[in-house]
């Protein structure tokens, strides 16, 4: 972890700088009626889980490009989590990937402790193959032809349940690269009833506390069909699993054009909306950094977890799943915790008496103009504070850089190769 001492110094010296703009847009939110306090108590309480895989530069299907400290493994990974947490106040969980970060409990509790972290959903991984597995998922997981295929797979789901009991978890997310490549190689509905009896084997091994979430992704590595290849596939399954099944959206898993946070207002409206893998996208599943091409869209979809938020259940999960290749994992991972927190902020800022005035009066021009004023307001104030008085950094990235941690796990870390293509 980063030296406390090292944080106060590096937030003395923009203190004064952040008091002052804070009071400034204090002021502002005041003629508009908002309360200051109110947005930074609840950005303050938010939260956004790391995925154990993010601290890792993630690579290409070209290659892998690894930098200086990459993580050697889970325990790595916790500890890297554990300073972005620190920096950022807004990371207090890590989201674990099976079989990659397999470790004795014991041991993956004690180092959550020791960095102050706690384990969001657990990730199984049928998407590639496993050292001891007979089977071969090359042709698909849980909607394999194969009926021992399907069980290794369900086996592995069951196995990711019982991992994540010991470690306090409560949620499994599904993702499968089943599909098809060719027109004809796949029986689309046979190939789907499959994967749902599979999916009832693994919902049937659920605690009753936990949820199960499915994700949805329109292409790749299947090139021609997924089996769960949007959010009405994915709504299907949660229906037809239960009460404990919902849908998790990742928005880089939509084609370009799709209006994601209508996507978001329809599960909400049905509660299976289960959580979120927050990225951003220009071309298809790029899994760039949250709000680095289009945070007007992000906002969006904040604007309806914002309207929903006081519905009776509604807990979605919050994951940031990003692949970072040309830079420094930790501090993009830093960059994209702010980002989603501002977008929240952002989005409580919205009017929403005067947005129902305008829609109410079919007045479209002032109806978008409520969402931009809040959207075109400077929250970043909000969020340093919130940092600050959480004991995490004004400028978390500065604060890291300052550190030297990045040199200092480089020279305890060997070098690792940059061979083969990464988690795309
Ligand atoms: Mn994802």
């Amino acid at each position: 972890m980063i030296d406390k001492g090292l944080i106060e110094s590096e937030n003395a010296a923009r203190e004064d700088a952040l008091r002052a703009d804070y009071e400034a847009l204090g002021d502002h939110l005041d003629r508009r009626g908002m309360d200051i306090g109110r947005v930074r108590d609840k950005v303050a309480a938010y939260g956004v889980a790391i995925p154990s895989w993010g601290v890792g530069t993630g690579g290409t299907r070209f290659a892998r490009f690894p930098g200086p400290g990459e993580p050697r493994g889970i325990f790595d990974k916790l500890d890297d989590c554990g300073v972005i947490h620190q920096m950022t106040c807004a990371t207090p969980s890590v989201s674990l990937h099976i079989p990659w970060d397999k470790a004795p409990a014991a041991d993956l509790n004690a180092k959550a402790e020791e960095v102050g972290l706690g384990f969001d959903a657990m990730n199984s991984n049928t998407f590639q193959d496993h050292v001891g597995d007979p089977r071969s998922y090359k042709f698909g997981s849980l909607s394999h032809v194969d009926s021992s295929t399907r069980a290794q797979a369900i086996e592995h789901n069951l196995e990711c349940i019982d991992i994540g009991k010991s470690i306090g978890s409560t949620a499994l997310t599904v993702w499968i690269g089943d599909g098809s490549n060719f027109p004809g190689q796949t029986d689309f509905t046979r190939q789907f009833d499959r994967y749902l009896d599979a999916m009832k084997q693994v919902y049937a091994g659920l605690p009753d506390d936990w949820r199960l979430f499915t994700e949805h992704k329109i292409y790749e590595p299947a090139f021609y069909s997924t089996v769960v290849q949007d959010w009405g596939t994915n709504y299907l399954i949660a229906q037809e699993l239960g009460e404990k099944a919902q849908c998790l959206v990742d928005l880089g898993h939509h084609a370009p054009t799709v209006n994601i946070e209508m996507i978001v207002a329809r599960l909400i409206r049905f509660g299976k909306l289960g959580g979120f893998h927050f990225n951003d996208s220009k071309y298809g599943d790029d899994d760039l950094d949250t709000g680095s091409i289009d945070p007007f869209r992000l906002f969006l979809v904040f604007n309806e977890l914002v309207e929903a938020e006081d519905r009776p259940g509604f807990a979605p999960a919050h994951m940031l799943d990003q692949s970072h290749n040309v830079t420094d994992p930790m501090e993009s991972l830093m960059m994209s915790a702010s980002e989603v927190r501002r977008a929240y902020a952002q989005a409580l800022l919205v009017d929403r008496a005067a947005l129902r005035g305008f829609q109410g009066d079919n007045d479209a021009l002032m109806a978008a103009q409520t969402l931009k004023a809040a959207f075109r307001t400077d929250v970043e104030p909000i969020l340093a504070m919130a940092r600050m008085e959480a004991g995490g950094a004004i400028d978390p990235v500065a604060a890291f850089r300052a550190s030297g941690y990045r040199a200092k796990v480089a020279a305890e870390r060997a070098a690792v190769t940059g061979a083969g293509g990464g988690i795309v």
